[in-house]
């Protein structure tokens, strides 16, 4: 039967440069958000420190070094055929506090060297410009995206790439995951809102105000650098990128059918609402008052977030969750970064994500039937711990099997008439864990000889997963 993934579908993996580059002080780089982070597990949270402490494992500060490792690595993504590679720019490279007058050339340097070696291997960069590597000397002067003036820092530094990766790089998302602003661990990893704290990254005290506030500010940022790219460099096609979780009213009840619709709008659409349509949606008004949040805006935003809409719409995908209209129901299952209550359908991996495959083919329609532009899922995958064997091979049939589901998801939602662009599964290279700093929770295709404690050769090594995802690309989905 012929594929029904489209001829020119972008198959490849997704990393982010805060969980894999390492190399966190060299040549220039100034510490993010991430880089202040210290490891945590499942159970205990990781923390975040207004400075490097002594004697304290910092998991992002050598990652598995795909800073100099870049070159094995990317040959290996070529091996396996990939069309597109997801990385992020990490900010704090370009400009180490964000507001130098003159990027760092260092830094640029090196995403020249990453571009040019993935054209080596017709690989099609996919960029994030920001992906939880918000330079950390920004909260501590600003309060991280609470200052609308990280709008401007923010713009100079989209102008700085874009300038630079001018032919190398088409394919741009403004804000990794931007719903996430509105969960505590995004108010730390993604918008910042945490001068002079230290503690647990999920117990950070802030505000529905302040996460809001936040959040007007990194869509109003979104807007203008989308603008600003469709003026100047009319080959660019701009996305944006959301958590989607798709959540289901608990049962048949109406009160958990409302209750999980406005949820859903809550969560799920209000962000893509805007960047997508332009506007803030017909909801937020009520939304607003019941949360108790009243925006600060300025004269010209509403026209900045219209004229600033995005390409295509990209989003990851993990898990799903149930809700229910009484409140008295305790929220029982995880999920990055947004919770619910337990499916009792579903399985769930180690780290208590709930595994729904169908889900996928759900979303991507309720998306496509919303918004009607292509979409592309550039992220999905399997957390878990592998075995490594003695003759350096991972057997890892369980991710498989994850992968190949969700696979035939997208293939039947493409059969229902979704343009799907492509798919980037996470954390191709096994990588630091950004809900909790492990590096046991593994996802990758390639494993990278590194632990939880620090230590590790960093070599690499193919899993079987590497060899079944390779097949499956260079039969664009036909073989799963
Ligand atoms: C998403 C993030 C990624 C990534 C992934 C898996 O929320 O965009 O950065 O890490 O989830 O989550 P985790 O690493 O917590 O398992």
């Amino acid at each position: 039967m012929a594929s029904p993934f489209r001829k020119d579908f972008l198959w490849g993996g997704a990393c982010a440069a805060n969980q894999f580059e390492g190399a966190w002080d060299v040549d220039g780089k100034g510490p993010s958000v991430s880089d202040m982070c210290t490891n945590g597990t499942h159970e205990q949270a990781k923390r975040i420190t207004t400075q490097i402490r002594p004697n304290t494992l910092y998991p992002s500060h050598e990652a598995v070094d795909f800073y100099h490792h870049y070159e094995e690595d990317i040959a290996l993504l070529g091996e396996m055929g990939f069309k597109t590679f997801r990385t992020s720019i990490n900010w704090a490279r370009i400009f180490p506090t964000g507001e130098e007058c003159e990027p760092n050339e260092a830094g640029l340097a090196f995403y020249d060297r990453v571009f040019d070696c993935c054209k080596q291997y017709g690989i099609e960069p996919l960029v994030t410009i920001s992906h939880y590597e918000l330079p950390y000397a920004l909260v501590e002067k600003y309060n991280g995206w609470a200052d609308r003036r990280l709008v401007d820092c923010f713009f100079r530094y989209c102008e700085t790439i874009f300038k630079r990766y001018e032919g190398k790089v088409k394919y741009w998302l403004t804000f990794n995951e931007i719903n996430c602003g509105m969960a505590p661990l995004g108010a730390v990893l993604s918008t910042g809102l945490i001068r002079g704290y230290e503690g647990p990254v999920d117990q950070a005290p802030t505000t529905q105000q302040e996460r809001f506030q936040a959040l007007h500010h990194q869509l109003v940022a979104s807007a203008k650098v989308v603008k600003y790219a469709h003026d100047n460099y009319p080959d660019y096609r701009m996305g944006n990128m959301m958590l989607f979780t798709p959540t289901y009213p608990l049962t048949c009840n109406p009160d958990d059918v409302i209750a999980n619709q406005r949820n859903m709008q809550k969560i799920t659409w209000f962000c893509s609402d805007v960047q997508v349509r332009g506007a803030y949606p017909y909801y937020t008004k009520r939304l607003f008052e019941e949360l108790d949040v009243t925006l600060v805006t300025e004269p010209g935003d509403d026209e900045i977030l219209r004229q600033g809409t995005v390409d295509f719409y990209t989003c990851s995908y993990y898990v799903s969750n149930c809700i229910s209209g009484d409140p008295s129901r305790t929220h029982n299952s995880g999920g990055n970064l947004v919770d619910g209550i337990k499916n009792p359908y579903l399985s769930a991996s180690e780290w208590g994500w709930q595994i729904d495959p169908k889900g996928l083919r759900y979303s991507l329609n309720e998306i496509y039937g919303r918004y009607g532009i292509p979409i592309m899922v550039v992220e999905n995958g399997l957390g878990a711990r592998d075995v490594l064997e003695e003759d350096g091979s991972v057997h890892d049939d369980y991710r498989i099997d994850y992968l190949r589901q969700h696979i035939e998801q997208m293939a039947e939602a493409a059969k229902d008439g979704v343009y799907l662009m492509g798919y980037t599964p996470w954390g191709c290279i096994d990588l630091v864990s950004a809900s909790t700093g492990e590096m046991a929770k593994r996802y990758g295709l390639i494993y990278v000889e590194k632990y939880d404690d620090g230590t590790g050769s960093l070599a690499r090594r193919r899993k079987d997963s590497f060899y079944w995802y390779q097949n499956v690309i260079r039969t664009n989905g036909e073989e799963l």
